[in-house]
């Protein structure tokens, strides 16, 4: 696994694997180096099996301030940059490849997460946050569309009528507030936000990863489908499932009244 970026700094700790923007200065704004840097972390982890957890986060005070404005503002004034939506590719390719991540992803905010990092982190499978977290759909407040997937995750997340609000008001939410509306999973106190995210990727990392990737395709794959698609899912999904070294140690180790030990294959 590459660890030498510019904008990224990359640990692992056992089979998990924590990805952190850095560029704190600008509370982790996106520029073109740092969103090149993840894509390729985020694509080369997915097939890297001594991983089993993903947590994406990011450096100082902040998860992340959305696209960076002071770039963006010149590439434009500049010609640099295409359409927007050309732009827009290069995002949706790391959103593509958090969702196909064969493994779970957790984003772990403190502090502002804006724009299009909020809305990255709203792509990954769970988000702990602490209670310092600020969700801002900040699009609007510069005239645009929630993007990054923002338009597909927030209705999802929490119902049609507070994701216009959310969009339309673009005021902050804090941790509190977004695990009250399902925005994220879990809100802690600021002073035990590591320590609470390191359990949840360990436990997640010691778990049966194969399942894990067949439950995230089920059930975004459900999200979209009518009870029978589900269902006629569920049950290709169960073969593959049933065939694991870790679903045949864990039934063995239930009958010998013992804990599964899961390997991950
Ligand atoms: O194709 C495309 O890419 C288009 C897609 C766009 C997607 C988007 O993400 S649009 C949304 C872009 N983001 C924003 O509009 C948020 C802009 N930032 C803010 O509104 C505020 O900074 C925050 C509410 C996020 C945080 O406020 P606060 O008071 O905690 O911090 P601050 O003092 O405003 O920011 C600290 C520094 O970070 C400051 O720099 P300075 O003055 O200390 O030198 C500020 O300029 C810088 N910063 C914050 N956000 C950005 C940024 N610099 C560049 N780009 C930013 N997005």
């Amino acid at each position: 696994m590459r660890t030498d970026f510019q904008n990224l700094l990359v640990k692992q700790d056992g089979a998990v694997l924590t990805i952190m923007m850095n560029r704190p200065e600008v509370l982790n704004a996106f520029n073109d180096i740092m969103l090149a840097e993840l894509t390729d972390a985020v694509e080369d982890v997915a097939q890297d099996e001594a991983v089993r957890c993903v947590v994406l986060t990011g450096a100082g005070r902040a998860f992340g301030s959305g696209q960076d404005l002071h770039t963006f503002a010149e590439d434009r004034s500049s010609g640099a940059v295409g359409t927007v939506s050309e732009h827009l590719q290069k995002y949706h390719r790391v959103v593509y490849a958090i969702r196909e991540m064969p493994k779970p992803v957790i984003a772990a905010v403190r502090g502002v997460a804006a724009g299009i990092s909020c809305n990255i982190a709203l792509a990954c499978d769970l988000r702990i946050v602490s209670d310092d977290a600020r969700f801002i759909e900040a699009f609007a407040r510069i005239g645009l569309v929630p993007d990054g997937g923002g338009g597909y995750f927030l209705p999802r997340l929490v119902g049609v009528g507070k994701a216009l609000e959310l969009s339309m008001l673009a005021d902050e939410v804090t941790g509190t507030e977004a695990e009250r509306i399902g925005l994220v999973n879990r809100c802690v106190p600021q002073e035990e936000f590591e320590e609470a995210t390191l359990a949840l990727a360990q436990r997640l990392a010691k778990g049966p990863t194969r399942a894990y990737a067949l439950i995230k395709k089920l059930i975004y794959t459900s999200a979209e489908s009518d009870l029978q698609t589900s269902m006629r899912l569920e049950g290709e999904l169960q073969d593959m499932a049933f065939e694991t070294e870790d679903h045949h140690n864990a039934v063995v180790a239930f009958l010998q009244k013992r804990k599964p030990e899961y390997k991950g294959r």
